[in-house]
């Protein structure tokens, strides 16, 4: 059976999702797209895909079985609660939404339809480097993971799209999430420190480095810097009680030459975790073909929402800030139990 797909938001993720989704995998067919700047829309439309000027529009045609949202992180919330409206599994790219009440709402209607439909976009934990260096922490030979260094570097953001809270609500949800996914915890404070601001980053605050304190004890620091030049660079390292664990550097393409011997380094997202962006879709393909959900959870997306809260508050008071979550609705508690 072919999926029936409608994207909402065409802009570089859409597209980018748009061509795996017609170029690189199978199973599904983009039959509807929509996007506030309709030219973009109806350029970026394949085939015979109809433009719809507004995706609830799209949302309720009975051609689209299924949606993927790669709009901006505020229009995500209305834009979910109308696919869950209407029962259609759904894919949301980070952030899955910029507030708590969002979250909740989302949450909410999720548990009242009584089954997952919603995917959130972090696509660390289909990377196969990132799942190759859970498969070491769960399987123990290291002991209990202890500390946790994630290092977050663009060589650049949007002027203008990307704003001075971005770095602590878009960016640092990922490092929030694999935090949580990697060492099988939950985070309960947050603090940040701002030190001496890059003369590249103009009105950002950039870098930010930001501690994460988990319910276990275990800390994690993040390193953000966004307007870094030199490329796109993620790396993580695990501290246990017997050995770390590491993410390769990569890719990898050495460069030998008269100046001397280099590595490549990506220039973005596109080009590091592409591969992890096919699984994260083909995983989706096959559980909204039968019409539900996989991976990245509503509550996921909630408590990484939750963390993005706090980062901002403890940017602006300088302490450590608390989490406080909702009881883990058994829908959720289900799908980790399948997962583990
Ligand atoms: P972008 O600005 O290039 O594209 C966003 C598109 O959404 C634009 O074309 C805009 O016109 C459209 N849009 C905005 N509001 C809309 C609405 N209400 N209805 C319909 N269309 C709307 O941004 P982008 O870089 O493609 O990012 C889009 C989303 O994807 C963001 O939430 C971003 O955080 C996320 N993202 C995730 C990753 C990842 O690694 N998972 C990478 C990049 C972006
Ligand atoms: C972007 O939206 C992403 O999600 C990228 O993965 C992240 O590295 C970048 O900082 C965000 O702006």
């Amino acid at each position: 059976m072919t999926l029936q797909v409608g994207v909402i938001g065409t802009g570089m993720i859409g597209q980018d999702h748009i061509r795996r989704l017609t170029q690189v995998l199978s199973g599904v067919e983009i039959v509807a797209v929509s996007d506030i700047d309709r030219d973009r829309a109806k350029a970026s439309a394949p085939g015979t895909a109809e433009v719809f000027d507004t995706p609830e529009a799209l949302v309720a045609t009975d051609r689209v079985q299924a949606v993927v949202i790669c709009s901006w992180g505020p229009a995500h919330e209305a834009q979910l609660l109308a696919c869950i409206a209407a029962g259609k599994p759904v894919f949301c790219e980070k952030p899955m939404v910029t507030s708590e009440a969002a979250a909740l709402k989302v949450m909410e209607a999720e548990v009242a339809f009584g089954r997952r439909l919603v995917q959130v976009g972090f696509m660390r934990r289909f990377d196969a480097d990132y799942r190759r260096l859970k498969a070491v922490i769960d399987g123990g030979s290291l002991g209990a993971p202890l500390l946790y260094h994630s290092v977050h570097r663009n060589a650049s953001v949007p002027e203008g799209l990307y704003t001075s809270e971005m770095p602590l609500n878009d960016t640092l949800v990922h490092d929030a999430d694999i935090s949580r996914w990697l060492l099988g915890d939950e985070v309960t404070g947050v603090e940040v420190r701002v030190p001496r601001r890059s003369t590249r980053g103009k009105d950002l605050r950039d870098p930010v480095f930001v501690l994460l304190h988990m319910a276990s004890g275990a800390l994690v620091d993040v390193e953000i810097s966004v307007n870094i030049a030199y490329g796109y660079d993620i790396r993580g390292e695990v501290s246990c009680e017997a050995g770390i664990a590491s993410l390769p550097n990569r890719p990898a393409t050495v460069v030998s030459d008269r100046h001397g011997i280099r590595q490549a380094i990506p220039e973005d997202w596109r080009e590091r975790f592409i591969e992890a962006y096919d699984q994260e879709f083909r995983e989706w393909i096959a559980a909204a073909g039968s019409g539900t959900a996989t991976g990245p959870s509503t509550w996921d997306g909630y408590a990484a929402t939750l963390v993005a809260d706090a980062a901002l508050r403890a940017a602006a008071s300088g302490g450590l800030e608390r989490i406080a979550m909702r009881e883990k609705p058994a829908l959720y508690r289900a799908a980790a139990a399948e997962a583990a």
